[in-house]
């Protein structure tokens, strides 16, 4: 069975103190050996703090974005290398606030993927249909077209990234794609994997959205819910911790 992964994804919150004050209580509460793998993907100026507080322990942290470009005249953009010199185990790439926001494509998604790849970087590559695409039917073309981008432009080295499903209605709302939905798009993106890579089962699919302390178990025992992407409950450590412990 291919070991669970459980990352916060802090988005644009925290201070020098409230990240202290958190990564201090999910420290103490994290067991030395835990069950499942454990990030936390924090805003890039915590990055030096957080590659302070968690260096040594059984806590792994990454960034939320990286820039598609190796370095130059890009104002205001990170590069892969910049998140290795901090420690960054994990990227996320292509989260739908991203997409949606800064107008993200599929295809700089995947640039940004093969980018975090090249540096020795997990991407935690993130897929997921709206609302409106769901009502339409359309769920399963949207979430494989947002993969094949990637899977198109790493090639082999498929088999080194995370996949998130995330579907943009359960982002930010506090609904949560039911155990069965869930599992429904994650087999569909298991099969396009297995048919891309002989290393599939390697590749962890994690739900994210909306997921927390109370739905966590019964989401992560899906056959192909590999972890989680947890927003709001990342920022409790009891609730992170709870989850956590759910993926054991
Ligand atoms: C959420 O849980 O809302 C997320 O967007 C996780 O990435």
């Amino acid at each position: 069975m291919t070991r669970k992964l459980i990352a916060g994804n802090w988005k644009m919150n925290g201070s020098l103190a409230d990240n202290e004050a958190l990564l201090r209580a999910v420290l103490a509460g994290l067991p030395a050996t835990p069950t499942a793998d454990v990030a936390v993907c924090v805003p890039a100026p915590y990055l030096a703090q957080v590659q302070a507080l968690c260096q040594g322990t059984a806590l792994a942290w990454g960034a939320q974005d990286v820039s598609a470009h190796e370095r130059g005249a890009y104002t205001g953009e990170v590069s892969a290398a910049m998140l290795r010199d901090f420690g960054c185990r994990y990227v996320i790439v292509g989260h739908s606030e991203r997409r949606q926001y800064h107008g993200e494509t599929d295809e700089a998604v995947a640039a940004k993927a093969q980018r975090a790849l090249a540096a020795g970087i997990t991407p935690i590559v993130c897929v997921g249909e709206t609302e409106a695409q769901r009502n339409a039917g359309q769920t399963e073309a949207v979430v494989k077209r947002q993969l094949a981008a990637v899977i198109h432009t790493v090639g082999h080295c498929v088999s080194e990234i995370v996949v998130a499903y995330e579907p943009v209605w359960a982002i930010g709302t506090g609904r949560t794609a039911t155990p069965e939905q869930a599992q429904a798009v994650h087999a569909v993106l298991r099969a396009q994997l297995r048919a891309a890579t002989p290393s599939e089962r390697r590749v962890r699919i994690l739900y994210g959205g909306s997921m927390n302390a109370a739905n966590a178990a019964a989401l992560l025992a899906q056959p192909d819910i590999d972890g989680g992407l947890i927003g709001g409950a990342s920022l409790k450590a009891e609730d992170f911790l709870r989850i956590v412990a759910a993926a054991a």
